[in-house]
């Protein structure tokens, strides 16, 4: 049967990335070292001779720049973009720039995990008089205030995403175009948890690398075909060498130690 190619990046390391703090909706740039991880990925797509007919990314400019860095350095920077609020990263509430580690020590490691990781448990939320919600940023202003979340947890975060893959992006792959969708660790994990139908008690132990592209290929009905090389649970594949990605997704376990 024949198979459609949809390939899935989340952004380098960002400043807040390095920093170690809870980011969410903050619109940090990335790190020098999350430049050079997004040009690392493009060259793994101009490598592996990915073409792209459109791609989908967020608000935020930390996804932005790695998906044209990707785009860049894979030699196809008139692709079409997409940019779109339901990509961005699950919101983080309260929590946004806060130093992760100085939470475990406030709140406790197995409370920071709940928040982290656990499916539909939400960080405490923003205050709506902040600038961490979204309903102050002119960014944002075109979306209905109502729409614009205080905090986010992982399953309402797939119900934000869900609408942009179902209406807008599957008739596109359907199509038989090729989409490369750059964008963030919470939204990645609602989208594999979709395709690979992960269940909740197994996406909280899942987490996705910086700049790392990740491959799938679906069947006409959108099911994954299981990929030679792919890393349990996922069916996809990550390009590159698979001792840097374990390692990589291993340090973003290790956050809240
Ligand atoms: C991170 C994810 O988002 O953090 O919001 O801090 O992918 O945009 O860097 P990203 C954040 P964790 O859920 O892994 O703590």
């Amino acid at each position: 049967a024949s198979t459609h190619k949809l390939v899935l990046l989340r952004h380098g390391e960002s400043t807040w990335n390095n920093e170690n703090k809870f980011t969410g909706w903050h619109d940090c740039p990335l790190s020098e070292k999350g430049v050079k991880e997004a040009q690392q990925g493009g060259t793994l797509l101009k490598d592996a001779g990915y073409k792209f007919d459109k791609c989908y990314t967020s608000k935020l400019q930390r996804a932005i720049k790695t998906l044209y860095l990707g785009l860049e350095f894979s030699e196809q920077l008139s692709t079409p973009v997409v940019h779109d609020y339901r990509l961005n990263e699950r919101h983080y509430g309260g929590l946004q720039g806060l130093d992760k580690q100085q939470t475990v020590d406030k709140y406790g490691k197995d409370q920071v995990m709940i928040w982290r990781r656990s499916y539909d448990i939400p960080p405490p939320e923003c205050d709506k008089n902040s600038p961490e919600w979204p309903g102050n940023d002119p960014l944002y202003s075109d979306i209905d205030p109502s729409k614009l979340p205080l905090s986010e947890s992982l399953k309402t975060t797939k119900e934000r995403f869900m609408p942009l893959w179902t209406d807008v992006i599957v008739p596109e792959i359907k199509a038989g175009e090729n989409i490369l969708i750059a964008a963030h660790g919470n939204t990645l994990r609602a989208l594999v948890m979709h395709l690979d139908g992960i269940p909740e008690d197994v996406i909280t132990g899942l987490n996705i690398p910086t700049g790392v592209p990740l491959v799938y290929e679906l069947d006409e009905n959108m099911k994954p075909v299981q990929m030679e090389g792919r890393i349990e649970p996922l069916s996809g594949r990550y390009l590159g060498d698979l001792d840097e990605i374990r390692e990589r997704i291993g340090a973003v376990a290790n956050q809240t130690k």
